[in-house]
């Protein structure tokens, strides 16, 4: 079979793998399972769901961080980083996975997009993304934003509401650690590719926050953050 494309937005911000953390996400994913791909920048109209990341598997395109590795997964057969996981070991990192990707995330997009600071951080990195002048389309994406923070409703809460929404969420995190070295014990499994996405997206874009000094006040958390750095992205800049 001819070679993954994973089509991802270029450049590594603040020695992110991405500024999109599902992008982050799929990425380690592949490095996990020295998966060979080659990245390309996606094309938001020919996205199967409107959304990145993307990939080509085979002269198809197939949309959603989370079917790809499942794909990918189902094709690894007994090598499948999730093979020989019990039944309450997967649902543990489903649970742990959708409260990031479906709950904490939105409230990433409101100390990014929303909040003066980060809006003032993320605007430069983005317009290295956009052709032309970005201005405008910088506050089109920030007023679709708000829009979809209010529809899915962590937009209707106080910033101190958020802002404790996301440190419960990364103590919980932290709690089912504990002191293992991955997310469900000794090995790296599918799950420990969103919990490093989304903890890297914390912990190193320089935007100071009460979730950031909570998060690097969780040792176990920063310690497994640079675990699967070491292990996954010695390859990134430091700092
Ligand atoms: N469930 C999707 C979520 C992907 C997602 O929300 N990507 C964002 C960037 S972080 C996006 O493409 N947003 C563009 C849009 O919603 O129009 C996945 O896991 O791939």
């Amino acid at each position: 079979m001819s070679r993954l494309i994973l089509h991802i937005p270029p450049g590594r911000p603040w020695g992110l793998g991405n500024l999109s953390p599902f992008c982050t996400k799929l990425e380690t994913y592949l490095r996990m399972t020295e998966t060979p791909y080659d990245s390309k920048p996606p094309s938001m109209s020919g996205a199967p769901k409107g959304k990145i990341p993307y990939v080509t598997l085979g002269g198809e395109l197939i949309g959603d961080s989370q079917l790809v590795m499942e794909r990918l997964e189902r094709d690894r057969g007994e090598r499948a980083l999730d093979h020989g996981l019990s039944e309450r070991e997967r649902a543990i990192g489903r649970a742990v996975r959708r409260m990031l990707e479906e709950g904490t995330y939105f409230t990433g997009i409101h100390m990014r997009w929303i909040r003066d600071e980060g809006f003032a951080m993320i605007s430069p990195e983005m317009k290295k993304l956009i052709p032309g002048p970005a201005g405008l389309i910088l506050r089109l994406i920030r007023s679709k934003l708000r829009k979809t923070l209010h529809g899915q409703g962590t937009g209707r809460h106080s910033h101190e509401e958020i802002v404790a929404l996301a440190i419960a969420d990364y103590q919980a995190v932290s709690a089912l650690l504990g002191d293992q070295p991955y997310l469900l014990g000794e090995s790296p499994r599918t799950v420990d590719a969103t919990v490093y996405a989304f903890l890297e997206g914390v912990l190193r874009p320089p935007l100071d926050s009460e979730i950031k000094r909570a998060v690097l006040g969780m040792a176990n958390l920063v310690a497994y953050t640079e675990r699967l750095r070491k292990r996954y992205w010695s390859d990134l800049a430091e700092g």
